[in-house]
């Protein structure tokens, strides 16, 4: 308790004093600025000779190659404070990054950006292209901001997953109804319905074939037959070559195996993956296939919006039914038949 009374005096008193960081040098602020190319800074007006004057209304942009994503860095932050940072805060001073000609638009970063010090991570824009909004009402003036902004490559698609991260699923992957008790379980070894005498499920998983590999299993222990079990993929860009290839390994063994099926889901807004509208069927298998990993290869043709899958397990009539899956890829190329 000791501790945490420090602690909050501490806090109270960094809040009180103004921006402690050091003022990056070289920089002259200005109110508006349309920037290019690799890496750049951008500062309120005034900065660093006065305080930025009340009622400003500045907007900058910031374009990069094509191929490119911006990484914003909040270098100096001296400004006005809000009551919090987040969605609704920062209503007095403040800084707002967007990806379209649009204040009220989809904010980078998720919030406003205002107070003092730099308290802020850096964030990424998802495209090459992005909007600095800043704004200061008409009491109370500071130092300002210096904002460094910098070409990044695009993130890797994560779309590849082996299970083998510590949160189980990778990133991206997810349940399609979170709050369904009936999930795909990360698992080493054999299932929990198999361990005395193996009757269903695998011994091991695919990618390394011992017990320290993982794999996920729709359970069919507590599943009423007919019961679903989806888990969607993260968006794939289907844009780049004619064909790609979707590999996974799949596992159903037990004597009361049910289906097991892959969907398509453009994400266009025909189709929403939260309704139950499951999207194009492109894989279907039922009942047993034997005690070994099976692999199921797909060839899609290039799609000119972003794609996701979902893995859906059906219950069959028993609980000797845990139908697993492992190490599903997306390559760019068709399928090939193996040698
Ligand atoms: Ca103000
Ligand atoms: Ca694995």
């Amino acid at each position: 308790m000791r501790i945490q009374l420090v602690l909050v005096v501490i806090l109270v008193t960094k809040l009180a004093s103004s921006a402690t960081s050091k003022k990056p040098k070289g920089v002259v602020g200005r109110c508006g600025l349309d920037d290019e190319g690799k890496a750049g800074l951008i500062a309120s007006p005034n900065f660093p000779h006065a305080n930025y004057p009340p009622d400003s209304v500045c907007n900058y942009t910031v374009t990069v190659a094509e191929n490119s994503v911006i990484k914003f860095e909040f270098l100096y932050m001296d400004m006005e404070d809000g009551p919090t940072q987040k969605l609704s805060g920062c209503y007095a001073d403040y800084v707002v990054i967007t990806e379209d000609d649009n204040e009220e638009s989809t904010m980078v970063g998720n919030q406003r950006f205002c107070g003092y010090d730099t308290p802020f991570n850096p964030v990424l824009t998802k495209g090459n292209k992005a909007y600095i909004w800043f704004r200061s009402d008409d009491t109370i003036e500071k130092e300002g901001f210096v904002i460094r902004w910098k070409a990044v490559q695009a993130p890797r698609e994560t779309f590849a997953c082996d299970f083998e991260s510590r949160n189980g699923y990778c990133s991206g992957w997810r349940q399609l109804e979170p709050r369904s008790t009936i999930r795909w379980k990360v698992n080493r070894g054999q299932t929990r319905s198999s361990r005395r005498h193996w009757v269903t499920g695998p011994w091991y998983d695919h990618t390394k074939n011992n017990i320290g590999g993982s794999y996920v299993f729709a359970e069919a222990t507590g599943m009423r037959q007919g019961d679903v079990t989806t888990l969607i993929s993260p968006y794939f860009s289907m844009m780049k070559t004619e064909r790609y290839c979707l590999s996974f390994w799949y596992h159903m063994y037990g004597s009361g195996i049910g289906t097991f099926a892959i969907y398509e889901v453009q994400t266009d807004g025909a189709q929403d993956p939260r309704f139950p509208l499951r999207g194009i069927n492109i894989f279907l298998e039922a009942g047993e296939k034997g005690k070994s990993w099976q692999e199921g290869k797909l060839t899609l043709n290039r799609r000119a919006v972003p794609m996701r899958f979902i893995f859906e397990a059906t219950r069959g009539n028993s609980y000797k039914g845990d139908i697993a899956i492992d190490d599903i890829t997306i390559t760019e190329d068709e399928c090939q038949e193996p040698k």
